[in-house]
């Protein structure tokens, strides 16, 4: 393609659907995050359609009559594709496409994408380390082999390199890579399993890392939230930490843990993650399980709202969904209302009453930062309880790394092995939890 065309922004229709009138408000802000992800992306929008329609038809979506409406105004518009804001089934796709006469070997085709495609999309231009490729293009593979249209009919985008945001390739077309030859099945088997394997191993090597600093027996707090609510930059606020932050979304893919001084003089470790949307397609929730796991295995989650959001509700919901779909639901959590500077008085009212628990925060200049700090040393504290742990004497990494992450009430020393009563949160106590003693009520005569 001339470097010209290639250098040129896209032109994207949006098309999204509205179960009832009552409900086209919702789909217009899912439409609004669509047209984000698209700029993400590189591509302007040129039109949105909202289409009111009970249940999505099985074979087009829309219907094939407002399909070929649809198809008629893309064109008039010269728009290089039409995202549907959701994830199409294979079929709907297909279907599309007909209706659009697609041919995906003809350079300026029209081209059929949904919501998975592009965020998948934007994923891959975002993905900087070798596991948040691989994670990326197995999400993608996840994707595709469903939506290929036989033998050698579509493009295929494995095992090549031209992904990870290298270079302008058109939008919905980055990926792993392109090959102009067909796509053969046992290639793309091969593939899958040799990124497994290389997941495996990078997931083995992290699981080593974390598990020294497990041992340290430091709280863990995990920061979390929409994308772009401002998770990195409180980050760096709160740690001086030189985390990559941008107004766009998904800046974050690769988790970064740093250190973090609560006010009575303890510590604990911060992560930053990817942040979550609407509609998170299964695919990545999966491919990045195991960056998740962090999450999961969290004692506190700092939930990073962008207060000045036209719906934060909306958007702590969507976060809400995907934990409870990695099973971190019941993790304490603190909600921090960032961005604060960017809201009125009578804003700040009004979202006080939504989240009564929340403090207001502005990472980007730090405003309402040592209050934050308080809520979050007063949360993990009530988080503890009383534990009582016979350590042996040989095992004294296990006593230092208590006396670093948890208040110890009484240290007393048998023949072989030390008693400690400590106050320390669930996880913690479940890390060391070979050290329990048996006897507890014993211990507490002794305490009193
Ligand atoms: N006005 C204002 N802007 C903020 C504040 N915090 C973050 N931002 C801006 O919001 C944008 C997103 O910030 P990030 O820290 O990258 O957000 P994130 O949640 O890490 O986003 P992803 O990693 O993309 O999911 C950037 O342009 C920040 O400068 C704040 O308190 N006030
Ligand atoms: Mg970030």
């Amino acid at each position: 393609m001339p470097r010209a065309l290639q250098d040129r922004r896209e032109r994207v229709l949006l098309v999204g659907l509205a179960r009832s009138s009552s409900e086209t408000s919702s789909a217009e802000s899912s439409l609004d995050e669509l047209e984000a992800l698209a700029d993400t992306a590189g591509a302007d929008t040129v039109e949105r359609v909202l289409q009111v329609r009970g249940t999505p038809d099985p074979a087009t979506y829309i219907g094939k009559g407002k399909a070929k409406e649809v198809v008629e105004l893309a064109r008039m518009l010269e728009a290089d594709a039409i995202i549907f804001d959701d994830e199409l089934s294979p079929a709907q796709g297909r279907n599309l496409e007909d209706v659009a006469a697609v041919n995906p070997l003809a350079p300026n085709a029209l081209k059929i994408l949904d919501r998975t495609g592009l965020i998948l999309d934007v994923f891959s231009q975002h993905a900087h380390s070798a596991e948040g490729k691989l994670q990326v293009e197995l999400a993608q593979i996840d994707y595709m082999v469903p939506r290929l249209r036989g033998w050698g009919e579509v493009l295929s985008r494995i095992g090549g390199a031209t992904g990870g945001g290298g270079g302008r390739a058109p939008i919905g077309t980055r990926g792993p890579g392109e090959t102009q030859l067909e796509v053969d099945r046992r290639r793309i088997q091969r593939r899958l399993k040799s990124l497994k394997k290389d997941l495996a191993d990078l997931e083995r090597t992290r699981k080593v890392k974390r598990r020294g600093r497990d041992r340290s027996g430091v709280a863990q707090i995990s920061l979390v939230g929409y994308t772009n609510a401002g998770k990195s930059t409180l980050l760096n606020a709160l740690t001086g930490a030189g985390v990559l932050v941008e107004d766009r979304l998904f800046s974050t893919l690769d988790p970064v843990t740093r250190k973090l001084s609560l006010p009575d003089g303890s510590e604990a470790v911060l992560t930053d993650t990817v942040g979550f949307v609407r509609k998170l397609p299964h695919q990545l929730v999966q491919a990045f399980r195991s960056t998740l796991e962090e999450t999961v295995e969290a004692d506190l989650l700092l939930h990073v709202v962008d207060s000045s959001a036209d719906d934060p509700q909306a958007q702590v919901a969507a976060v809400e969904s995907v934990l409870t779909e990695i099973g971190a639901d019941r993790i304490t959590r603190v909600i921090a209302l960032n961005k604060a500077d960017r809201i009125s008085e009578e804003e700040r009212d009004r979202i006080e009453k939504m989240f009564p628990e929340g403090v207001f925060v502005s990472a980007i200049n730090k405003e309402g930062s040592s209050e934050l700090l308080d809520v979050i040393r007063a949360r993990l504290d009530a988080a503890r309880r009383i534990a009582v742990f016979e350590i042996p004497f040989d095992r004294g990494d296990v006593r230092s790394a208590l006396h670093d992450g948890s208040e110890i009430l009484q240290e007393t020393f048998g023949e072989d092995r030390m008693r400690v009563v400590v106050k320390a949160t669930g996880p913690v106590v479940a890390r060391f939890k070979e050290f329990l003693s048996t006897e507890p009520e014993l211990m507490e005569n002794d305490a009193g």
